[in-house]
């Protein structure tokens, strides 16, 4: 059954599997174009190797903060897999703290296929970006960086030559940029978090002090960057 769900998830349809897998995702996908929405990924939590429970709770307390800022906007945090630890994290925290589920949920998918794959739109993306700004390195820098085309690469530098942890930019997406055509996307905003990987620059080690006051500075100026776009 699990491998016939993941062969389904590319081709959305009415299709019994497909209700099963996407459960309370049909009703946050329906009649929701006109939404402004920023998805965004978990900032630092693979490759930068930050903390998942310190992470989620970052994640938490700043969407908290932020949801009744963005007037009708949504907050969408996404990750690839079902078995999303940091998801599932997030998931449980937020309803604990009784977050409104329209204004911030949860979702599987690839940030860069969201709207063609998974019907959400988003048009607004987070990147979890390197310092140079640099498309490649793997995760989900590299992902959008492909999926945006050389387009992106350009607006990028218009607007920063590099970042620093804790800062973000944010680029809107040139109308020519596949991101933009397929999937509706209009801005990218690029993060950088803080790392913890001992074999990536400006590494933390672990001091978790420093880190935590990084990760959430990053999610500020994440979100600020989002309702500076929604304004
Ligand atoms: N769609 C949605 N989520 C994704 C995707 C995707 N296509 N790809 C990865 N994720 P990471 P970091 C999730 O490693 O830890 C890069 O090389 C992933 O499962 O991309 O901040 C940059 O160049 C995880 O939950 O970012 C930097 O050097 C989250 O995105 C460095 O990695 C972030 O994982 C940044 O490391």
């Amino acid at each position: 059954i699990l491998a016939l769900i993941q062969q389904k998830n590319s081709h959305p349809s009415g299709d019994a599997l497909e209700k099963l897998e996407k459960g309370d995702e049909l009703d946050i996908t329906s009649n929701s174009e006109n939404i402004p929405t920023l998805a965004f990924p978990s900032i630092s939590t693979a490759d930068f190797q930050f903390n998942l429970e310190k992470a989620s709770d970052i994640i938490v307390e700043k969407v908290e903060e932020f949801v009744s800022r963005i007037g009708k906007a949504r907050l969408v945090l996404v990750d690839l897999s079902h078995g999303s630890k940091i998801l599932s994290l997030v998931k449980n925290k937020a309803a604990q703290k009784n977050i409104d589920s329209n204004k911030f949920f949860t979702f599987v998918g690839d940030i860069t296929r969201l709207r063609s794959q998974r019907g959400l739109q988003c048009n607004v993306i987070a990147n979890a970006a390197n310092w140079r700004l640099k498309p490649g390195g793997g995760g989900v820098n590299a992902a959008i960086f492909k999926a945006a085309g050389p387009a992106l690469e350009i607006a990028t530098k218009e607007r920063a030559i590099t970042l620093s942890p804790g800062k973000s930019v944010v680029v809107p997406l040139p109308s020519s940029s596949p991101l933009f055509v397929k999937e509706g996307v209009t801005h990218v905003i690029h993060v950088l978090g803080p790392n913890m990987n001992p074999q990536r620059p400006d590494c933390l080690k672990d001091d978790y002090v420093t880190g935590c006051k990084i990760l959430r500075e990053a999610y500020t100026s994440l979100f600020e960057g989002f309702v500076s776009i929604v304004k």
